[in-house]
């Protein structure tokens, strides 16, 4: 496969927008923490990098990847945000939890984005098993993390540069 052993979060090629001027709302399921802590510290550390203020980073946790949705419509409700990124990590189980979680999350998404007219950025690993989630954490896949926050940012900037 062509992405076998590539770093899928090395952005390296392409200009990052500077994210000083955005607020960015983090959702972070609390399923699967230890993957889920390392996707968030991987996306908080991108922003900080790319010149997002501390103060302008709003992270809120929910019970399991199911309540991104909800959280990231809480977030832009309430809170006045350029983007939202949602974190998570499921894992396939023996049951079909893992068909029904993520098709619900990934098409949810979506929906909040359009409701809002706002990126959200979809965060989660949808991985057979743990090591896959661990590649993926700040492994040797890289930091999906890190790759959703600068998907933010970029999203952020065309939403600011289409709509003045
Ligand atoms: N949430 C996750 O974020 N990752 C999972 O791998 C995951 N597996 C689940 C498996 C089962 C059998 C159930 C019942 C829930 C699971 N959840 C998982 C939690 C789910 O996202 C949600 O929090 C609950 O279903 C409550 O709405």
């Amino acid at each position: 496969m062509a992405t076998q052993l590539k770093n899928l979060s090395d952005f390296s090629h392409t200009v990052v927008p500077s994210a000083v001027a955005y607020r960015f709302g983090i959702v972070v399921a609390e399923w699967n923490a230890e993957i889920t802590n390392a996707l968030y510290e991987g996306a908080y550390q991108s922003l900080i990098n790319h010149g997002a203020l501390a103060d302008n980073i709003f992270t809120y946790a929910v019970p399991g990847s199911f309540e991104l949705t909800s959280g990231a419509d809480l977030l832009l409700k309430n809170l006045h945000l350029d983007a939202v990124i949602c974190l998570g990590c499921v894992i396939q189980g023996e049951t079909r939890h893992f068909d029904f979680i993520c098709n619900a999350v990934a098409g949810a998404i979506s929906n909040v984005a359009i409701k809002y007219t706002k990126p959200v950025i979809f965060g989660v690993l949808t991985t057979d098993n743990q090591q896959q989630a661990l590649d993926r954490a700040g492994g040797k896949h890289g930091n999906k993390g890190d790759e959703a926050a600068i998907t933010a940012i970029k999203m952020a900037n065309l939403a600011e540069t289409l709509n003045g």
